[in-house]
């Protein structure tokens, strides 16, 4: 067995500490060391209590969730807790970091916990579509009740260590060296002979849901909106009700169950792949984690629009002074004013203090004059869609910036190739895609040119880093990876439209598949002037000969642009975003299919489902094949960060793997007998489908 667990004696405490880098999760080897450890602290006769501890950088951060699908090797970690919570001497849990899943519910297993105040404790399992396998839907409840114990393992939120210790999860907060401190604190228990609290030995807590089992409906109603869809949110609930309704031991069995059924469920694998897949995407084979980056003091964006703002808000946030430049007062005074009553929205949820929202707003600088952006460390265009706007801006940067200073570009679609050109530091170019609104989608599509210098790149990814984005690395080309797979997505809700589905049914089936909202709805929240304006445009490289629907032109030709104009797809009463279905549009989209010599149909809801989302995983294919995605799994938390795809679906590749390649490429190939061109199947997907194989053996190709 590795060495991952060490005894040694501090005083007359035994310190047991676990080293299993990175987050010292809980492998086989590190349950059968925690054993192992156990007994000697309690052989030891010069111990009269022991601490358990991590080493590194955290305590334990929870079962090792590599070894979920593979046969479970004994210790099981209900073993080990239980033999920590029947140990004749006081077992101290020091924490540190995050102790997190069974990291906490060992922590539970002790009769103390003392933590630093930096550490946070949590029950992330529901994240990965489980539920806290080890006691901890038994033990948190009668430790702190059941309503805030609902709150930390439905939601699976970290908690501070000081809201812990006012919760009663923490009993000390241990100020200073945390092994010194914790060794002490279990010293003092010794001496004082203080009880061995064993928390499953508890029920005083449980009493006020046991005469209100009413709590856990009303909990589960609070939930429905946020979690809909998902099976593990709903699973905690009934394990904890089980511990109010169960004797602790049948709990536990309960618990185990209900586990188990998570575990087994295709949700919990598809979360499990999107926690590794958002971690994978981080890694570039030819930029390693050694490429050195340039630092980042200060940064500027030009434009204050909808993008510019919310990209200056990301470097505000992220304590960043920002300079915001643009060309005339009054749109710069628009732009900032957004800026602030987007914050003021934030504080008045309550989730920014008043003192922080004046911090971050003074970080945000505005001018109309462009040399302001001279010593910025990293330069965001958020200027217009239009190739010479864009062009002129570049070349201009790259007369007034440092000769250090990265440029980068928001542009959606445009060819960064192209705007690189415009400049003399191609090298030092980069496409940086916000989403938007820019403050609060978390994903950024970083699209390298084919000069983009590596140590731009990583630059690029450290401040994705710091200011809390979730990134992923594109290649150059129309609409990147997200937008270029969306475009078929939209083209075939159009045609199903045209074809005799109406679009409140479209949006339906994908709001029912488990999406915030369908194409249409979706369209008109964005404004469908936005894709006008791109498909209209000089410079975007749609091939031409693929026919779209005039629909949603004809739309715009109308001034109905979507919300913003209290018409799109669907009509607004004033003030209200309900999208409201608009015999003005079932005419024109009838009108367009008479054009088209198309006899309208009824259109089955799987119909709807296959033609909208197999275009993104055909599309995906072929952006794999080309390079423009590193891997599958990156197609994936571009989805599902940047479009609301299910994350219980694990992605568009992923989910196209649960079918079956096979299928998959067997229907798409099926359309493209009955609807042409925009339907030719992936060679790649061919080539996996034919070899029975899935995007998950793909290697990938290199962006
Ligand atoms: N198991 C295996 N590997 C893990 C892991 C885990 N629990 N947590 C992290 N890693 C890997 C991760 O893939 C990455 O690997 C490296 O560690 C650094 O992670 C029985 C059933 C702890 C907050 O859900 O939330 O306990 O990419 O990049 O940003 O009831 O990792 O370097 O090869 O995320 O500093 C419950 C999951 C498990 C916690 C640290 N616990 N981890 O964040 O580093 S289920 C969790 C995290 C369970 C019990 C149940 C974060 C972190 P690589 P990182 P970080």
């Amino acid at each position: 067995m590795a060495d991952v667990v060490h005894y040694e004696r501090d005083g007359a405490v035994g310190v047991i500490t676990v080293d299993n880098p990175p987050v010292n999760a809980l492998s086989v080897e590190v349950r059968a060391g925690l054993v192992d450890a156990l007994a000697r602290g309690l052989a030891d006769a010069g111990a009269a209590a022991l601490v358990i501890l991590g080493a590194g950088r955290t305590f334990i951060a929870g079962a090792d969730i590599r070894e979920f699908g593979k046969p479970l090797t004994p210790p099981d970690l209900n073993e080990v807790i239980g033999r920590i919570e029947a140990s004749p001497k006081p077992v101290i849990a020091a924490l540190h970091g995050t102790a997190l899943g069974g990291g906490l519910e060992v922590a539970l297993g002790c009769h103390y916990r003392g933590a630093v105040v930096s550490a946070q404790v949590g029950f992330p399992e529901v994240k990965l579509g489980l539920l806290p396998g080890a006691g901890g839907t038994q033990r948190l409840p009668r430790l702190i009740g059941v309503e805030p114990a609902l709150e930390i393992i439905v939601r699976g939120d970290p908690v501070p260590a000081l809201k812990a210790h006012a919760l009663g999860i923490v009993d000390e907060i241990v100020p200073g060296d945390l092994r010194a401190g914790a060794v002490e604190f279990a010293a003092r228990v010794a001496a004082e002979k203080r009880p061995l609290r064993k928390i499953g030995a508890s029920d005083e807590k449980l009493l006020a849901a046991r005469s209100n089992p009413a709590v856990f409906e009303t909990f589960r109603t609070g939930i429905e909106r946020q979690a809909r869809g998902y099976l593990a949110p709903f699973k905690c609930i009934e394990a904890v009700q089980a511990a109010v309704t169960l004797p602790f031991d049948a709990g536990l069995r309960r618990e185990r169950e209900l586990f188990v059924e998570c575990l087994l469920s295709p949700q919990s694998r598809a979360q499990i792949h999107a926690f590794f897949a958002e971690r994978e995407a981080t890694k570039i084979p030819d930029v390693p984690k050694d490429t050195p980056v340039r630092l980042i003091k200060t940064a500027a964006v030009i434009g204050a629009g909808t993008m510019g703002g919310g990209i200056a808000m990301n470097f505000a946030n992220a304590g960043i002074p920002v300079t915001v430049v643009e060309a005339t007062a009054e749109a710069l005074d628009r732009g900032l004013a957004v800026v602030r009553k987007n914050y003021a929205a934030t504080a008045e949820k309550g989730r920014l203090s008043p003192a922080e929202m004046e911090r971050r707003t003074a970080l945000i600088r505005g001018t109309l004059d462009f040399q302001a952006v001279a010593d910025a460390d990293v330069v965001v265009e958020a200027v217009f869609e239009d190739m010479g706007v864009k062009k002129e801006v570049f070349a201009k940067l790259d007369r007034t910036c440092t000769a250090g200073a990265i440029l980068a570009t928001n542009t959606s679609t445009l060819d960064v190739d192209e705007i690189a050109s415009a400049t003399a530091r191609p090298g030092s170019v980069i496409g940086t895609h916000f989403f938007s609104p820019a403050n609060v989608m978390r994903l950024l599509e970083i699209v390298r040119g084919a000069r983009t210098a590596k140590e731009t790149i990583a630059t690029a990814a450290e401040l994705a880093r710091r200011i809390g984005k979730v990134w992923v690395l594109a290649g150059n080309c129309d609409g990147f990876i997200g937008n270029r797979m969306l475009a078929g997505y939209l083209r075939e809700a159009e045609f199903l439209v045209e074809e005799g589905a109406t679009p409140a049914q479209v949006d339906r089936v994908i709001y029912d598949f488990g999406f915030p909202m369908g194409p249409f709805a979706m369209s008109d929240l964005a404004g469908l002037d936005v894709g006008w304006r791109i498909r209209k445009g000089k410079a975007h490289r749609r091939p031409k000969d693929l026919r779209d629907s005039p629909v949603a032109d004809r739309l715009c030709e109308q001034g109905r642009f979507g919300q913003k104009t209290g018409a799109g797809w669907y009509r607004y009463e004033k003030g209200s975003r309900t999208p409201i279905p608009d015999p003005e549009v079932e005419a024109l989209v009838a009108a367009s299919a008479k054009e088209q010599g198309l006899t309208r149909r009824a259109v089955g809801d799987e119909e709807i489902l296959a033609r909208c989302l197999y275009p993104l995983v055909n599309e995906g294919a072929r952006i794999l094949e080309e390079g423009i995605a590193l891997r599958p799994s990156d197609i994936d938390v571009i989805y599902l960060h940047g479009y609301g795809f299910p994350r219980y679906r694990g992605g568009p590749m992923f989910w196209a793997d649960t079918l079956g390649l096979k299928r998959v490429y067997e229907e798409i190939a099926a359309y493209h007998r009955t609807h042409g061109r925009h339907w030719q199947p992936a060679p790649l997907l061919r080539t996996l489908a034919e070899q029975g194989q899935s995007f998950r053996d793909f290697k990938g190709t290199g962006a």
